[in-house]
């Protein structure tokens, strides 16, 4: 029962650094003396401390240490990585018992770091259920396991299905569909991404900024799918807060592309973890929503509906599966 506590508590700590501790894992740690936490930390930045680190740096009484439990989110490291292993710091301690949320799937570590610590007579106890301490850490996760960036779709819809108004050169400004509400949520997520998807008819018709505005935070790298009928807009792309990387068979002189077919997804998606892009926002039209979801490559989906119909326009991805439910000022939020 107390220890099921310790261990949400250590996610609660692991949350606090959300969106910021790519290409490493949210971990949170608490040690724990006769029922009272007398520490706690999380990690908060690749190259930093780790969870554990920082919980042992906090005890104030360092003797209560070889009396104490020390939990974790994520199972304590077995390697040198750019900090050293946590294990070792657990053992040098005399932390007695150590209670674990999951396994760490990094190749180095998966068991290594359990294995240590028993050798060196710690009691060492797996939760029960290691699923929420994994769907925290779902892009870490995405990462180690399938060697790719973690995959968000994100789109507005209204009560109808319709994401658009049909454009042409008579009609280019884009249907106003959700409420301010859902623009913030919409930042508060680019700020935790580092890659923002769009294709060449969003590009075209909207040449959007993609920034992060109604959140502090930074900006993601915008990635543009291009298309043969779209000659990039040299002007828009050069105004962009970050670089842009484009995605197309041809190189587009100054600007970086990685050349691939845009629309065969798994050819090129795995490659942006070379480019640091260890979470994509999809922000697309309806054709790469599309093509994200055919190719079962969206492992989170975001929707807004409004009240609002449309009549008629550009449809929306139909979606068969939906998650949580709320109401974000007027607008229906899935996810
Ligand atoms: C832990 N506690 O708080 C974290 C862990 O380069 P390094 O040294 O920071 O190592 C990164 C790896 O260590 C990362 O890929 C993951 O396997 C693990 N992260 N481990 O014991 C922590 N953040
Ligand atoms: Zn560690």
């Amino acid at each position: 029962m107390d220890d099921m506590k310790f261990l949400t508590r250590c996610l609660q700590l692991a949350n606090a650094a959300r969106g910021r501790t790519a290409p490493n894992p949210l971990v949170g740690a608490v040690i724990v003396h006769n029922g009272t936490i007398i520490g706690e930390g999380f990690h908060h930045k690749a190259g930093q401390p780790h969870a554990e680190v920082n919980a042992i740096a906090s005890v104030n009484n360092k003797e209560l240490l070889s009396s104490s439990t020390l939990y974790c989110s994520l199972e304590p490291c077995s390697h040198f990585g750019k900090t050293p292993p946590c294990c070792e710091l657990i053992t040098a301690h005399g932390i007695p018992r150590v209670v674990i949320g999951t396994l760490d799937p990094h190749e180095q570590v998966d068991g290594k770091g359990v294995e240590h610590l028993r050798k060196h007579g710690v009691e060492v106890i797996l939760a029960n259920d290691p699923s929420p301490f994994q769907r925290v850490n779902d892009v870490f996760w995405t990462n180690k396991t399938q060697n790719r960036p973690h995959i968000t779709l994100k789109w507005a819809q209204s009560v109808d299905g319709f994401m658009d108004a049909e454009r042409s050169e008579t009609n280019t400004s884009a249907a106003l569909i959700s409420g301010p509400l859902a623009g913030i949520n919409t930042h508060k997520l680019r700020a935790e991404v580092q890659g923002i998807v769009i294709g060449a008819k969003t590009a075209q018709w909207d040449s959007p900024s993609l920034t992060t505005r109604h959140w502090n935070g930074p900006s993601p790298r915008p990635i543009i799918l291009c298309s043969q009928h779209w000659q990039p807009n040299r002007a828009w792309l050069n105004s962009l807060a970050v670089k842009p990387l484009l995605i197309d068979v041809q190189k587009h002189g100054d600007f970086e592309t990685l050349v691939a077919d845009p629309y065969d997804l798994r050819s090129w998606i795995p490659q942006l973890i070379n480019h640091e892009i260890f979470h994509v926002l999809v922000e697309g039209g309806s054709q790469i929503l599309s093509a994200f979801m055919r190719a079962d490559l969206a492992d989170h989906i975001i929707r807004y509906t409004s009240k609002d119909s449309l009549g008629n326009g550009v449809s929306a991805p139909i979606l068969d599966r939906t998650g949580a439910i709320h109401q974000l000022g007027s607008d229906r939020y899935e996810h």
